[in-house]
């Protein structure tokens, strides 16, 4: 084996996984332009149907949409947080598009695109928001984990899962593989970095989606890492490769493939989709304290949205019409995601000691019973 400057994996012979081009060394790839110009790349041939591209339209716009909405209602009172994915819906979209309905996703907390893709109604993502689910969701039902707020850790989960396919033998041509989404903070974890070991040593069929939103809250990319990301892959024995996370033809085309080398057996594959937060972090954050305002204006050029919107005018394709009916459609979904969120029953205090453990467990019996008495000891409207 050896690799070469830019850091890629090249000759064949070498353990599964080892063996398969990882792709343009340091290109990123594009299959569309900012300005909505349509370009091939050799390895990775995409042939949508404009009804294809137009559905995908559709869902950029729609996730912004209940993104857009859920700041909103934060800003109003009624979500406790938000993690805002305004830029990444290409990724996310792009990505959660390219899965089969076998195929697992584990999350962080960002990845409102991804559910949307995998058929998760938006306002579970509120509930938990809102602070009014102390679970989320039954991640079997769409094939979607739970979100995950310690940094990096799903990535172990994921691998753990991957492997269970592979003991599993749902491993071949009509396999099902693994993908967990993490950021470029996130690969300063000790857990990505095991993560990445195992995946590799056994080969596990696992799809790595890192979105380098190019900062971690307020942690610029150049303090966590002196390479580009996707080279990382090389050093642990699988390929890597960057793509426009902004485009979401490309991130489409790239995860198929990766997704599809890793149900063949191919092993994994680590995905850098190159792309921007434009929000603040979470609705706690006020990003203007760190950054340039010329950051911003620079990656408003390369909107994921914008540039599907000008390829399907340009080319005939859509026509005002259907962009009008797309935009109403997301006012109605953010007017349904509202309503929803605001009806939302109050749970039982007591509550968030259900479902901790299976069975009984004595400290968290006596901190119900502490919590209790704190509620019997408040009388009339304010009690429990
Ligand atoms: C183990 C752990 N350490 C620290 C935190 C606090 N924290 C929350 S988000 C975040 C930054 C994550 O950045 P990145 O991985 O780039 O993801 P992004 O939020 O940009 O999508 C940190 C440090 C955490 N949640 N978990
Ligand atoms: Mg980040």
């Amino acid at each position: 084996m050896t690799v070469d400057a830019d850091g890629a994996v090249t000759a064949p012979g070498t353990p599964a996984g080892l063996d398969r081009p990882p792709g343009p060394r340091t290109e990123t790839i594009q299959l569309l332009t900012p300005e909505g110009e349509r370009v091939e790349h050799p390895d990775y041939p995409l042939e949508l149907t404009d009804d294809e591209i137009k559905d995908l339209y559709r869902d950029l716009v729609l996730v912004r949409r209940i993104d857009t909405e859920a700041i909103a209602l934060q800003r109003q009172g009624e979500l406790g947080i938000w993690a805002s994915l305004l830029g990444q819906e290409a990724a996310q979209v792009g990505s959660g598009r390219a899965l089969g309905p076998r195929d697992m996703a584990f999350p962080t907390y960002r990845e409102h695109g991804v559910a949307w893709c995998r058929g998760l109604d938006p306002t579970r993502l509120l509930e938990l928001f809102r602070g009014v689910s102390h679970g989320g969701w039954d991640p079997a039902a769409h094939k979607f984990h739970l979100y995950t707020i310690v940094i990096g850790s799903q990535t172990l989960h994921a691998t753990g899962y991957a492997m269970g396919i592979q003991r599993d033998g749902a491993v071949g041509e009509d396999g099902e593989a693994a993908i967990v989404y993490f950021g470029d903070g996130a690969t300063s974890q000790g857990d990505v970095n095991e993560a990445f070991i195992w995946a590799s040593v056994f080969n596990a069929p696992i799809v790595f989606f890192c979105q380098n939103n190019q900062w971690a809250i307020s942690e610029p990319l150049e303090r966590q890492s002196r390479i580009p990301l996707y080279k990382r892959a090389s050093g642990f024995g699988f390929p890597g490769l960057r793509v426009d996370g902004n485009d979401v033809l490309a991130c489409l085309a790239v995860t198929r493939k990766a997704m599809q080398a890793a149900r063949e057996g191919q092993g994994p594959t680590l995905i850098e989709a190159f792309t921007y937060r434009m929000g603040a972090h979470t609705t706690t954050d006020d990003p203007t304290r760190y950054r340039l305002a010329s950051e911003l204006q620079a990656w408003k050029l390369k909107d994921p949205i914008e540039r599907v919107k000008a390829y399907l005018v340009r080319t005939g394709a859509a026509d005002a019409a259907f962009l009008e009916g797309v935009d109403a459609e997301a006012d109605d979904l953010g007017g349904r995601v509202r309503q929803a969120c605001l009806e939302m029953p109050d749970p039982q205090p007591l509550a968030i000691f259900e479902n901790v453990y299976a069975g009984p467990n004595a400290l968290l019996d006596a901190e119900r019973e502490q919590y209790a008495a704190y509620l019997d000891s408040f009388t009339g409207e304010e009690a429990r």
